[in-house]
């Protein structure tokens, strides 16, 4: 088999990625290590930048999320009973949309199949060869069989957990990594969400978080132990818990109700750079990860496709490389500045392990500066609704 692009990585980068280069005339083929289910399974971004969701409306896939979304103007943290909205419409004019990655993904999908583009699903030990050499190719096993495509680029969309980053030999590649020492407990109920706005909690128990998908679906995290488990979590512990984390006004209106999903993610910031070797280019969560905080993960992994797309329409188009050698450079510069955001709120959210009285009072006065400083509030909005492409 022969095509212009491999895509290894049927998740949201990978999808988007294909479908903006379908509609330039460039064939893709996606191999996805799991089933299509498993992969709509998964739980996990809800905010999506304006960066996203014009990228989104470019690759004709826009329709349900436009009616479906929920725009929200601004969000709100809270400090033991204090809570305060940052106001990003007021301040600067913009705002961000609630529509789940999960919903995003089933609409890539759809759109795929749509227009006929082939998707390799339960494609196990995908490898790739001579991405450093001027004839790539991919090999996989499906069915017992072994397979080979034959392309011109690959693109690793493969998540952090993937092969392709791991590709680029060692002596090429730099990872820049620090591990947060908590997780996230996060569960999903059908119940309304607790305040029209999201709400980043800090507070002397640790962070909370209380997020949405729709008026009758409600996301909501607790900080928790890294070694803690799901099962040492029953609901009632669960809601017991974010109800002492949250101002007492916003607890007592809080709807309970059984979790439809529970799950534990540990918190991490990591890069790799750079993000090309040869014909190899690594996107989203293949080559970075925020702590959640500050909802970046797949808004990051959007720029990147953006500066894909670009660099992969500029060579076909007009047999110029330069979109492609710029890549590397172009991505890695965003990704910084939300790496820096994502890490700077979690610092200021969270409760850590080691904190001495005098850490306390630095985390208090940076959160009461973005109460009462405008500046720091537009700061904070800007980097919150995504800094532009
Ligand atoms: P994904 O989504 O991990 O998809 C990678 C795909 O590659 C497949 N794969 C392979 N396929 C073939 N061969 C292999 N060897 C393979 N290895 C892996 C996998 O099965 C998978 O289908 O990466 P991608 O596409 O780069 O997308 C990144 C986003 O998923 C991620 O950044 C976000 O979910 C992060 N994130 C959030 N981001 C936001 O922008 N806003 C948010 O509000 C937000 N909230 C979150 C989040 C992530 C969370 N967790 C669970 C980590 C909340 C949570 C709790
Ligand atoms: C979510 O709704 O899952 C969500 C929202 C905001 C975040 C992280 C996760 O910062």
């Amino acid at each position: 088999m022969r095509t212009q692009v491999v895509i290894v990585g049927g998740g949201p980068s990978g999808l988007l990625l294909g479908q903006l280069l379908h509609l330039k005339g460039i064939e893709t083929v996606i191999l996805e290590r799991k089933t299509r289910d498993y992969v709509l399974a998964r739980i996990r971004a809800g905010i999506l930048e304006t960066g996203l969701v014009d990228m989104m409306r470019e690759a004709g896939v826009a329709e349900r999320m436009d009616k479906e979304c929920f725009i929200h103007n601004g969000t709100c943290i809270s400090y033991e009973n204090e809570l305060f909205a940052v106001d990003f419409h007021k301040l600067i004019g913009k705002n961000v949309v609630v529509y789940g990655q999960t919903e995003v993904t089933r609409d890539l999908y759809d759109a795929r199949d749509a227009v006929g583009a082939k998707t390799i699903f339960e494609a196990e030990d995908v490898q790739i060869h001579d991405a450093d050499r001027d004839a790539p190719y991919v090999t996989f096993t499906l069915d017992g069989a072994e397979q080979r495509i034959d392309c011109d680029f690959i693109a690793g969309c493969d998540g952090f957990h993937g092969i392709s980053r791991k590709t680029i030999p060692d002596n090429v590649r730099t990872d820049y990594e620090k591990v947060f020492p908590f997780g996230w407990l996060g569960i999903l109920s059908e119940t309304p969400p607790v305040h029209d706005e999201l709400i980043y909690a800090n507070s002397s128990r640790g962070f909370a978080l209380c997020s949405m998908r729709n008026e009758k679906l409600s996301r909501y995290y607790v900080q928790c132990e890294l070694s803690d488990k799901v099962e040492d979590w029953s609901d009632e512990a669960f809601w017991d818990e974010l109800k002492r984390r949250l101002p007492e006004a916003v607890a007592d209106k809080l709807v309970t109700g059984p979790s439809i999903e529970k799950s534990i993610a540990p918190l991490r910031s990591f890069v790799s750079e750079p993000m090309r070797w040869g014909r190899l280019f690594l996107c989203g969560d293949a080559a970075h990860i925020v702590p959640p905080t500050g909802a970046k993960g797949l808004n990051t992994a959007a720029s990147d496709v953006h500066y894909l797309k670009e660099g992969l329409v500029r060579y076909y188009k007009d047999k110029d490389s330069e979109g492609l050698d710029s890549y590397s450079e172009k991505a890695l510069a965003r990704i910084w500045k939300a790496e820096r955001f994502s890490w700077s709120t979690t610092n200021m959210l969270h409760r850590f392990p080691d904190q001495s009285a005098f850490d306390l009072k630095m985390q208090r006065a940076e959160i009461e500066s973005l109460h009462h400083n405008e500046t720091a509030q537009t700061w904070f909005a800007q980097n919150y609704v995504g800094l532009p492409y």
